[in-house]
């Protein structure tokens, strides 16, 4: 399906056919829309606390050891952090459910010292599954095979693509079979690595081959009348096949990056499976965009039965009603400022789409990130609902140690801030998963009587309360923003010593209040700041922040005003 913004202001949708349901949502309010929508999608999960703390992770960490030096240097610096993650590195030849024993040898014992700190453990998950062992030689396949959890092909045999363990099956989680399956791996793997979240990556699902490693059938649905991404053939031109002038400018950058990368566009089967494999439910066709959302959907129902608690996934796909099961982030955004940006409004979206539990990359995934890039990525990333700074194998490191002191000390002012947050930001999500309300909020479904804020997407709101107005471009130490009708306070970030030191001294001098009639208001904002008002007539409560969210679990709360 494509779908394509007209200037007019008009929506294109274009669709080869599939079930067609629409619903028209009468609010009055955009926040009432917002809440019908999620009675019929469902509302959003409720996620561990501890989700809500500093996440750290890159591509490239090789093994335990290195991934303890991470945890230790976190410490050191006196930096936050509540989540270890591990990427592909810590696999044996890159499978899934198994852990390599060279660099990973005491894999079990470096996630229960983790616990013993009062920290988490998540790592990342594919779900597609390594077919070319040796019969009896990797139990995830053979168990698999001999339940009939694969999508299978012309045939009848599972199709089989590449991914990173080299040829692949992929689990059909419409099978309820599929669903147990699933829940076994994790527990079998639980049982050894007592990991506490799931990371589920590639789930579009991506295969590094066209259909499969045999290609596709020949057939209409493999080859439909017209697919997405046939449009516009030179950037710009707006003429490509069946394209028309309406069609240009829009969407171009995005495809040619698409295209470039991986090939896509023009065919249903570039960097997927094939259009006409078979699923439980129904062919793949009908399926595809929801593989993300039923992976989702086992793997939080695996992690319910094997640990008991609420779980935590994280996800690359969603669709509609995914955030009843997991998060999401935003998938591998290049180290820029123009990423930087973009992903404020990407993270209010989300928010009204029902999944609030979402985050970029802080300091950005692919390519090396600056060390300026970085701090205002962490300011901004503090008040992503979900904070992990990632990191691509081949970029520079930026754990946030890694940066200058005066850099330093800005993102510890910038996550002390969060932490102190914490039990508000939590209050939030518990808003959204008894009410259908949002965490990170675009202005106008606040103040949506004032036309001024409807296209605001370089703020947000934390909730009713909290206005941040990040900086998001390179080398200014000013920032402009939209501050609608009322009065605003500066709400003091909680002093860098408090880290660490319970009680937190007391709070700083006030600055004086922004009594606004609906204006721009342009505020100082050198590089150790992120601008963050309270709305008159609310109370926000502050906790002691500490270096994880299980420390400061007896340090007393405060209020910002004396
Ligand atoms: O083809 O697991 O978006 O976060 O680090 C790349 C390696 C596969 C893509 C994910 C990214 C992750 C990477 N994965």
């Amino acid at each position: 399906m494509d779908v394509v913004l007209q200037p007019s202001p008009a929506l294109s949708w274009r669709s080869t056919g599939g079930i067609l349901d629409v619903y028209v949502f009468l609010g009055p309010e955009p926040k009432s829309v917002v809440q019908q929508y999620l009675e019929v999608i469902g509302r959003p999960f409720m996620p561990p606390y501890w989700a809500l703390g500093f996440h750290l992770c890159r591509w490239g960490y090789p093994s335990t050891a290195v991934t303890r030096q991470v945890v230790e240097n976190m410490t050191r610096a006196h930096f936050p952090l509540d989540v270890q993650w591990n990427d592909l590195d810590y696999m044996d030849a890159r499978r899934d459910f198994t852990f390599n024993k060279d660099g990973f040898g005491d894999f079990p014992a470096m996630v229960r010292e983790l616990h013993q700190g009062g920290r988490r453990y998540v790592m990342i998950v594919d779900p597609a599954i390594s077919s070319s062992g040796p019969a009896g030689s990797y139990r995830p396949y053979d168990e698999g095979l001999r339940r009939g959890v694969f999508i299978t092909n012309e045939t009848g045999q599972p199709l089989i693509g590449k991914v990173w363990p080299g040829p692949s099956a992929f689990p059909d989680f419409t099978n309820p079979e599929a669903l147990d399956w699933w829940q076994d791996m994790v527990a079998e793997f639980h049982a050894q690595v007592p990991f506490d979240g799931m990371w589920i990556d590639m789930n579009e699902p991506s295969n590094f081959v066209k259909g499969s490693v045999d290609g596709c059938p020949d057939n209409d649905l493999e080859s439909p009348p017209y697919v997405p991404g046939e449009l516009r053939l030179r950037p710009g031109s707006g003429r490509g096949r069946g394209g028309s002038d309406q069609l240009s400018g829009l969407g171009d950058s995005k495809l040619l990056f698409l295209r470039s990368r991986w090939g896509v566009g023009g065919s249903l089967r570039a960097a997927t499976i094939c259009a006409s494999s078979r699923q439980f439910l129904s062919t793949h066709y009908n399926l595809h965009n929801l593989y993300g959302l039923t992976e989702a959907l086992a793997s939080h129902r695996a992690l319910v039965k094997v640990r008991g608690t609420r779980p935590f996934v994280i996800s690359r796909s969603t669709f509609a009603g995914h955030g009843q099961y997991a998060g999401h982030w935003t998938g591998d955004v290049r180290s820029s400022w123009e990423q930087l940006s973009s992903s404020v409004p990407e993270t209010l979206l989300f928010n009204l789409l029902g999944v609030p539990l979402v985050g970029a990359d802080v300091c950005g995934f692919l390519g090396n990130t600056s060390e300026e890039l970085c701090v205002r990525w962490t300011q901004l990333g503090a008040f992503y609902p979900f904070m992990r700074n990632h990191n691509d194998l081949h970029s520079l490191p930026q754990e946030p140690y890694r940066f200058s002191e005066t850099a330093q000390q800005a993102m510890r002012k910038a996550l002390g801030l969060r932490y102190a947050l914490l039990p508000h930001l939590y209050t939030l999500f518990h808003g959204a998963h008894a009410r259908g309300d949002t965490v990170a909020r675009p202005l106008f479904l606040e103040f949506p009587e004032d036309p001024r804020t409807w296209p605001v997407d370089r703020q947000l709101l934390w909730g009713e309360a909290l206005l941040i107005t990040p900086v998001l471009e390179a080398g200014h130490v000013e920032v402009t923003g939209y501050f609608p009708a009322g009065t605003w306070y500066d709400l003091q970030t909680v002093p860098v010593e408090a880290l660490g030191s319970l009680p937190p001294p007391p709070p700083a001098p006030l600055k004086p209040a922004i009594h606004s009639e609906g204006q721009w208001v342009t505020l100082p904002a050198p590089l150790d700041t992120i601008n963050l008002h309270l709305r008159a007539g609310h109370i926000v409560p502050l906790q002691g922040p500490g270096l994880t969210t299980t420390e400061p679990a007896s340090s007393p709360w405060r209020w910002p005003w004396p």
